[in-house]
This record gives structure tokens, C-alpha cells and sequence, in this order.
């Protein structure tokens, strides 16, 4: 099935390519263009795979390539391709417009943000391949545009958040105290920022006395995170909890909070909470330096394949395919657990 269609579409493609580039190249004086590797099959029955990953701003996106890379093997079958896409959605566009030029047999996509892709969408659509959507989801006008997505809800996430926070308030006794929460945010636009943003805002919606003090933007980056997070300390110090999007935001913050000399985690003045749960996050939560970090698997690696093989079996696989997470405390980790983990 997938040599017919691609053999198809690559020889369209091909043809059209051969026509186009030389006139590009002409056009745009660059004669190197005209050099582009044009790939029409995987050799030996190799399925080609052609990721566009968001880019290598923390732990967690490491871990999530790695799982591609190791799962989209030669010997597993595969031929594979990979793009960072260094955080900008113009170079996944790009990214997925050469994918679609070499007529690969997939796309996988990590879209740095959800909205934007309708147009790229439907020229892989138009080119008969089908595109697989991974941890961000893409917001688009017609679902048809992609054949499957998986990822972790985010929402949900930052739900588990807010009700640990209720419960640890309490356990302490401070249930009914003035609660002032320094939001960090991670990438603007992403799901993962959405979906934690929007369990966290209707958790200080439900509760009186909460308040977020600030809504800082880290990028999901340490680097970003500690210079935010610095700036805003210099102005003020009265804050409860920092809740940082992500753990290598999280340490940012430890950073600029060690810094001013501000005690945090289980037996400091600020709550940390923080996402992901990589082995950085949890090493620092073990610790008791984060008092809670929420599960964000980046394992996708394996999933991914999954809806593959449905497809190359003809079948349809499932739309939307959420992953199971937990979280961790202080209380509940040991280093035996973090080691297990591998990211
Ligand atoms: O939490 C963060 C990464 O979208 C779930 O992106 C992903 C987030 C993850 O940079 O560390």
C-alpha cells in the first residue's frame, strides 16, 4: 500500500521539483539550490520518517528527540529524517515544505505553537502524506489535515498542580492565608503553556484568597527564566509560590532565588512547583528543592510508530491519543526511581 502511494506521489513531485528548482535556482542566482537533495523513496523498503522538532530548549525536548531517534532506526526499518527547528515556526514550515518536495512517507510534526498551519497542512494533504502530530497539538480548521496526534494533557497537568497546592496548603495550615503566586510561563502559544496556564488561572479563579502576583514570560528556558525571575525579585519579595512551566524554568528560578537569598522548597519560604519530571526536575525535587514536579512523558518515540504501523496497515488510527501521567513529591521519589526514568 505505501509503496503504490508513494511511488505515485514521488514521481509527481519529482517531475515537478525537476522543473521548479532549476528556474528557482536561476531566478535566485544560487546555483547550489538547484543541488537539493531530492529523495523520492527510502531505499530497501525503508519507511521514511521526516521529524520537525520545536528545537533543544530543555531536557524534556532532548528526551522526546532522542526517543525519535532511537525508535525511527535503520534496523527498525526506518529511514529518518530530523530538523531542530531552534523555536521558530518559520523553519518548521520550511522544515515541512522540503519534507514534502522529497516526498517522504511521513511527517511527524512537534509544532512549536498551535496555530499557523493550516496552508503547509494542506500541501502535505495534497501531497498524500500523511502527517503524524506530536505533544503540541495544532489548531486548525479541518482535523483532516493531520492523521493523528499524541501528547499529554495539559490542562489536566496544571489541574494536578492546583489541587496538590490545595492540599499542601492545608496540611500546613494555611488554607485560609493570602497565597501569592509568581507565574512563569512557558513558550506563548504552545499547548503545554496554554493548557498549564489555563489549570493554573482557574485554580486562583476558584480560591479567594490566592492571587497570581505576576505573569512572567521564561520561555521554558533556564536562561530566560533566571533573568525574569531576577528582575522581578528586585522589585518584590513577596511572593508564596513560583510556578514554572517547566523544570529547566524551575531551576532558572532556583537560581535567581539563590541568588537573592530566598529559602524555597520543603523547608523554605517558597513553594516550587514545576512540570516535565525529567531527571534534572527530579533530582532537585528529591532533594526537597521542588516541592512538586507533574509528569510530562516526552517518549513519543514509540507512540509515534504505533500510529504508523496502523497506517501501514491500513487501518485508522486514533485522533487523539492522550498519555497516562503522575507526579512526583519529596516523599514519594528516591534516586532508584529517577535512575529508572533514563531522562
Ligand atoms: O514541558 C518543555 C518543553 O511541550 C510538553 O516543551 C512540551 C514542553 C515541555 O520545552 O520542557
Amino acid at each position: 500500500m505505501r509503496g503504490k502511494r508513494i511511488r505515485t506521489t514521488g514521481k509527481n513531485l519529482f517531475a515537478a521539483a525537476a522543473l521548479f528548482l532549476p528556474l528557482a535556482a536561476l531566478l535566485s542566482g544560487c546555483g547550489k539550490r538547484a543541488a537539493l537533495d531530492l529523495q523520492t523513496e527510502a531505499p530497501d523498503g525503508l519507511i521514511s520518517v521526516a521529524f520537525s522538532e520545536v528545537g533543544a530548549e530543555s531536557d524534556w525536548r532532548v528526551a522526546n528527540s532522542e526517543s525519535m531517534r532511537t525508535t525511527f532506526t535503520e534496523e527498525n526499518g526506518y529511514e529518518f529524517y530530523f530538523e531542530d527547528a531552534k523555536g521558530k515556526q518559520e523553519n518548521q514550515i520550511t522544515t515541512l515544505r522540503n519534507y514534502i518536495l522529497q516526498g517522504v512517507d511521513y511527517i511527524v510534526l512537534a509544532p512549536v505553537v498551535e496555530t499557523g498551519w493550516d496552508e503547509v497542512l494542506q500541501e502535505a494533504k495534497d501531497a498524500g502524506i500523511p502527517v503524524i502530530v506530536v505533544d503540541r497539538m495544532v489548531d486548525v480548521e479541518n482535523e483532516d489535515l493531520y492523521a493523528a496526534w499524541v501528547g499529554s494533557d495539559f490542562k489536566k497537568e496544571g489541574e494536578v498542580a492546583v489541587e496538590w497546592l490545595e492540599k499542601y496548603l492545608e496540611e500546613q495550615g494555611r488554607a485560609d492565608e493570602e497565597i501569592r503566586i509568581l507565574h512563569v510561563m512557558g513558550t506563548l502559544g504552545a499547548s503545554s503553556q496554554l493548557g498549564r496556564t489555563e489549570g493554573l488561572e482557574e485554580g486562583v479563579a476558584a480560591h479567594d484568597n490566592w492571587e497570581i502576583a505576576a505573569q512572567l514570560q521564561g520561555d521554558y528556558t533556564q536562561a530566560k527564566t533566571y533573568e525574569v525571575v531576577a528582575e522581578y525579585l528586585a522589585e518584590s519579595e513577596d511572593i508564596d509560590v513560583i510556578y514554572c512551566e517547566n523544570d529547566n524554568s524551575t531551576l532558572g528560578a532556583i537560581q535567581a532565588l539563590d541568588e537573592a537569598g530566598i529559602s524555597y522548597g520543603t523547608d523554605g519560604d517558597v513553594i516550587l512547583i514545576s512540570f516535565d519530571a525529567t531527571t534534572v526536575g527530579l533530582a532537585a525535587c528529591l532533594e526537597g528543592s521542588i516541592n512538586l514536579d507533574v509528569e510530562c512523558n516526552p517518549l513519543h518515540g514509540p507512540r509515534v510508530e504505533q500510529i504508523i504501523l496502523q497506517i501501514e496497515a491500513g487501518e485508522t488510527p486514533q485522533k487523539l491519543t492522550y498519555v497516562d501521567e503522575t507526579y512526583f513529591t519529596p516523599d514519594t521519589l528516591t534516586e532508584e526511581l529517577i535512575a529508572a526514568r533514563g531522562y
